[in-house]
């Protein structure tokens, strides 16, 4: 049997949580090591694991891949949640992307010094740029595209349920997602990691941001 693949990356959701909940849905468990020391980023970059000097790293079928939207595309094709032609693909793409856009812009509000405005616009591009695009792509479709689940399908689930977390009511007036969302959440594999002891993380906290920064801001090169 293939080993198990191994996360690396802070106890937090950051850029790791969407590659959580993809081998979630694909029903792979996956080990984790959680980089709570700088020594532990360090040890990865002298090992030469950390292409960019940057995590997400994941360590899966003898590879050592790193990039995001790199890793979410392996995953999404080896497990079927990646379309069945390129035109599905390319679709799939540009839903996923919008999301990735908007979650980014969540993950990196508790690093501001100001979050306020930026919550602020981060609730009005949701309402007005992103989730209008999702609930007219699920007027009639179960799935966002070519009537299977996939990566889209993933993502839009988890960033509804962030944006949830933040601004409560904000699917009032998207009556589609969020029987979409409804159902999602049914998803046995799902349902189970939004239970209490699943490897899916909180919120960030004040312990998490003081990791993060303790890990990186001593580097004194972060690109972010
Ligand atoms: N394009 C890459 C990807 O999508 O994987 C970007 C990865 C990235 O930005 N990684 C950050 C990193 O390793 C950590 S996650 N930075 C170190 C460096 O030297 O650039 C993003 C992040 C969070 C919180 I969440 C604070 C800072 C960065």
């Amino acid at each position: 049997m293939a080993e198990r693949p191994v996360l690396y990356y802070f106890n937090g959701r950051g850029k790791m949580e969407s590659i959580r909940w993809l081998l979630t849905v694909a029903e792979v468990e996956f080990d984790e090591v959680l980089l709570v020391t700088r020594e532990q980023y360090v040890k990865l970059l002298n090992d030469g694991a950390l292409m960019f000097q940057q995590v997400p790293l994941v360590e899966i079928d003898g590879m050592k891949l790193i990039q995001t939207k790199a890793i979410l595309n392996y995953i999404a094709e080896k497990y079927n949640l990646h379309g069945k032609d390129p035109k599905d693909r390319v679709m799939i793409n540009m839903y996923s992307e919008g999301l990735m856009d908007l979650m980014e812009m969540i993950i990196m509000v508790p690093f501001s010094p100001d979050p306020k405005p930026k919550l602020d616009n981060i609730q009005s591009k949701a309402k007005e740029r992103y989730l209008p695009v999702y609930e007219k792509a699920l007027t009639g479709p179960v799935y966002l595209v070519g009537g299977k689940l996939s990566l889209a399908d993933v993502l839009l689930v988890e960033c509804t349920l962030m944006l949830e977390e933040k601004f409560p009511a904000i699917l009032k007036d998207f009556s589609n997602i969020k029987s979409f969302q409804g159902r999602m959440i049914q998803i046995p594999a799902i349902n189970r990691f939004l239970q209490p002891g699943s490897k899916r993380k909180p919120q960030p906290d004040e312990k998490y941001l003081k990791n993060v920064m303790e890990v990186f801001w001593q580097a004194g090169n972060m690109t972010y």
